[in-house]
């Protein structure tokens, strides 16, 4: 049974009759562009094949009723603009919050009975509380007969979500990855105005997520110290922003260590994203894996969000893949997945190679997935 298919059934079981609908919206691997969003960078996502599935109906009254079908069928109700935040934060916190900001934008989102389904692995990076968001503005749009929001007013409702009801001060990759990517694309989004390029990827090449099996949350205040540790960058350099800051400035001014290293991560890591969308456009495999090396040193080293493990992972990864391609780390850090671009065709070996190298953690079997270049139907 497919997983759309499974939260219909999941729907009738718990409010007993058929949705009106379901929507869906996926997760998203970062390629390139680490903590750059909120720096005013440019930033690589793609989305992914797992995500997230909200059946719904309408109900009138502005009244929601909520099941999350793989947190052990966890509920939630209450009446739309009367809600405050959950706390301790959890998938309630988007479900209150995305309805609320969106709202207080001026679009539609109606009372509804809503069945909720994830396939992305939570705590791994990929995103799944930007693609719960995005899930959950489409259904209560659709239960209010509007029509739709366009992708970058919903995106900003669902990081005003994370902001205000979950406590995360995230930037805007992840939202716009979700609500405006193209599966089996990349999408080269600059973080500035919000600007939009599609980036296909050779029909040849394959994206390979492996987690690592650390899990990571970001709202353990690592995320938001590196982002204040930026802030005082840009004070101390009297820039608008680190996009605006080049590497010599970066490294001729008066700045603390650490946040001269954190300067330095942004820095250098939004050139290479840059890097990254040309070597990608003249399909040069080992170009954009040596971006990919150097973008996972930074990360470890400037921005220190890796952990050994991950560390672990990258280098086994980095070596089967061999000279064409490469791998590093994807999403906030401090745990999850990593992110290698390969040939197609090394899929198998690499993989298989990969099961004799690396053992996560606990011990539990690897989680392999592969995304193919032109996308596939939801799981
Ligand atoms: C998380 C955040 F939500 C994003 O905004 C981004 O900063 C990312 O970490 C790191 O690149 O996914």
């Amino acid at each position: 049974m497919t997983f759309i298919n499974k939260t219909r059934e999941g729907f009738i079981r718990t409010f007993g009759h058929e949705p009106d609908g379901v929507v869906f919206a996926p997760g998203r691997v970062n390629l390139i562009g680490e903590h750059v969003d909120y720096n005013d960078g440019l930033v690589l996502p793609m989305p992914i094949s797992a995500g997230t599935a909200v059946a719904w109906s309408a109900q009138g009254g502005g009244r929601i009723d909520a099941i999350a079908l793989d947190l052990d069928s966890a509920r939630d109700a209450f009446m739309l603009g009367e809600t405050a935040p959950h706390q301790p934060a959890d998938w309630r916190s988007y479900l209150r919050g995305m309805p609320a900001e969106m709202a207080a934008r001026g679009l539609a989102a109606g009372g509804a009975k809503l069945a909720i389904a994830g396939s992305i692995p939570r705590g791994s990076g990929l995103s799944s509380s930007a693609s719960l968001c995005i899930a959950l503005g489409r259904a209560v749009q659709a239960a209010a007969s509007a029509p739709p929001a366009s992708p970058r007013d919903l995106a900003r409702a669902a990081q005003a979500a994370e902001h205000n009801w979950a406590g995360v001060h995230c930037g805007i990759m992840d939202q716009m990855a979700v609500a405006a990517g193209e599966a089996g694309s990349a999408l080269l989004l600059d973080c500035r105005d919000l600007a939009t390029r599609t980036v296909p990827l050779p029909a040849d090449w394959a994206v390979l997520i492996v987690q690592s099996g650390v899990r990571r949350g970001l709202v353990d205040g690592h995320y938001n110290q590196r982002r204040r540790d930026c802030e005082v960058a840009v004070a101390a350099l009297a820039v608008p922003s680190l996009r605006e800051a080049s590497l010599a400035l970066v490294e001729a001014a008066d700045l603390d260590p650490v946040v001269r290293r954190r300067a330095r991560h942004v820095v250098t890591e939004i050139a290479r994203t840059e890097a990254a969308v040309a070597a990608i456009g003249a399909g040069d495999l080992a170009a954009l894996g040596r971006l990919f090396a150097a973008s996972h040193a930074s990360m470890r080293d400037d921005f220190e969000i890796s952990v050994p493990a991950v560390d672990a992972l990258v280098a086994s990864l980095t070596a089967v893949i061999g000279r064409e391609g490469g791998a590093r780390m994807t999403g906030g850090g401090f745990g999850g997945a990593v992110v290698a671009v390969l040939a197609a065709r090394e899929v198998p070996r690499v993989s298989a190679a990969l099961r004799e190298r690396y053992r996560t953690p606990d011990g539990a079997p690897l989680d392999i997935r592969h995304e193919r270049a032109g996308g596939l139907p939801p799981e």
